[in-house]
């Protein structure tokens, strides 16, 4: 089956190649670098669905090909769930990685350590020529004091999972893939096809 990401950013394109390619879900995986000039829908949901679902259905309206969108975020429980789908924007409409992590860290500067928790959230929309379906993943942390880590993108550096004492950004690539927001929610997909297709290559 040929599938279409729905994505620009491209760290999330590496995460989901590399984890969709893992799970045998495709056999050819295209991301919109291969269709550079369609345009981006603006993101106005109130939800992770709502956004998940309008990039789906447009790409799909556009190249006819199976689609699937990730729309993620930072819910933070002392922020009352922001930056929530505000999350890319966070420090204004241009703001880079840095920034959004600047902005976080001086809004939780009086947030004591036993109330820093906060989860990231991912809905992943599937949309082909007969299908519309999202599927969800959450993983549970805390936000730190600092940044820490190279790797990884948004607010890596400033995750720490539950259970652990290293941030998103200090894990590998295959660390934060078994237990990441994003890979939960692609099991799910994988797990739905798997159901009812059975066409997963590799099973
Ligand atoms: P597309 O809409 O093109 O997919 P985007 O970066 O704008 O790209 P979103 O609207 O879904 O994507 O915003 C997601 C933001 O949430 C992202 O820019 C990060 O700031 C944050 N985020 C989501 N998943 C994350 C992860 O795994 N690690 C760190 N930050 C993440």
């Amino acid at each position: 089956m040929d599938i279409v990401i729905a994505t620009r950013n491209k760290k999330k394109i590496e995460e989901m190649r590399k984890i969709l390619g893992v799970m045998g879900i495709a056999s050819r995986l295209y991301s919109l670098d291969d269709f550079p000039a369609f345009e981006d829908v603006v993101e106005d949901g109130r939800t992770f669905e709502e956004n998940a679902l309008k990039k789906a259905r447009h790409i799909f309206n556009h190249t006819g090909i199976t689609t699937i969108a990730d729309d993620s975020g930072l819910e933070v429980d002392a922020l009352g769930g922001a930056p929530g789908v505000r999350s890319a924007r966070y420090a204004g409409e241009d703001a880079d990685d840095a920034a959004n992590n600047e902005k976080l860290l001086k809004e939780m500067e009086a947030v004591p350590d036993d109330k820093r928790t906060a989860r990231f959230v991912c809905c992943i929309a599937y949309v082909s020529r007969d299908e519309v379906k999202t599927f969800h993943g959450y993983v549970r942390g805390r936000i730190g004091r600092r940044p820490r880590g190279e790797r990884g993108f948004g607010y890596d550096p400033l995750f720490y999972p539950e259970g652990y004492d290293r941030t998103f950004a200090e894990m590998t690539e295959d660390e934060k893939n078994a237990i990441s927001h994003r890979a939960m929610a692609l099991r799910q997909l994988q797990q739905y096809l798997l159901e009812k297709k059975g066409y997963i290559r590799g099973f």
